[in-house]
């Protein structure tokens, strides 16, 4: 049994926290570089104890094995602009050597039923610790920011709903999932228009001394 949830829970706080500031360095080094960067930004959560105690009972997880079992209860998510950009972050991550990837789900190329779509990496994380190195499980999402919008949505409709949507709102929500889809395929046709607008508006910036 898990009786000291602060104990438990502050390896994974500190993980969230150091990939964090790993993550986000990835987009200051494009910065740096003046190269579009594939992360638009990344945020962080250590799942909130009731989710953990939820998810384990709706997936029989026993408590005493939630660090072999719960991949998730550190979370990060990586919002990317474009769809192809999913895929440079993919390799920055595979090419990492301060974790290791336990497995990887591509809900990008095969959504979800619910319309849901994001690539996931489940990652092996070394915190070191007062006691000596421990090795945690983190869920890393990487998704675009349409993609983002549409999880965002549903996932508070799913809280709102217990997971049962009425069928106007299921219908709905299809239909946004797929006019995210299609936002996502424009987007990528004119991405080079895009970044080039963007690389202009950026030196302007720094020219002004705003960059
Ligand atoms: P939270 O509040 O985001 O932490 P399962 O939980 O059974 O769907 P599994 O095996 O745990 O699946 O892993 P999966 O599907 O790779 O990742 C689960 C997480 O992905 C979810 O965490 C969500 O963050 C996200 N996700 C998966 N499916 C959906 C979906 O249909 N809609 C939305 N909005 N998000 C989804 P949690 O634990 O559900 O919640």
């Amino acid at each position: 049994m898990v009786k000291h949830w602060d104990l438990f829970l502050a390896p994974y706080k500190q993980a969230v926290e150091e990939l964090k500031v790993k993550l986000r360095g990835i987009r200051a080094q494009f910065e740096m570089i003046e190269t579009h960067s594939p992360i638009e930004f990344v945020t962080g959560r250590v799942k909130p104890i009731a989710s953990i105690l939820d998810k384990a009972q709706k997936k029989n997880i026993p408590l005493d094995r939630l660090e072999e079992e719960m991949q998730d209860i550190a979370g990060l998510r990586i919002m990317c602009q474009f769809v192809d950009d999913i895929k440079t972050v993919v390799k920055l991550l595979r090419q990492r050597n301060d974790f290791t990837i336990v497995e990887e789900r591509d809900y990008v190329t095969q959504k979800k039923e619910s319309g849901y779509r994001s690539y996931h990496i489940v990652i092996r994380y070394p915190v070191q610790t007062i006691h000596g190195e421990k090795n945690i499980l983190a869920e890393i999402q990487i998704r675009t920011l349409a993609m983002n919008f549409w999880a965002t949505i549903e996932h508070s409709l799913n809280y709102k709903y217990s997971g049962r949507f009425p069928e106007d709102i299921k219908a709905r929500l299809q239909r946004a999932a797929e006019a995210a889809y299609r936002l996502d395929e424009e987007m990528s046709k004119i991405r080079f228009e895009i970044q080039e607008a963007q690389a202009a508006f950026s030196r302007k910036q720094e020219a002004k001394g705003e960059g």
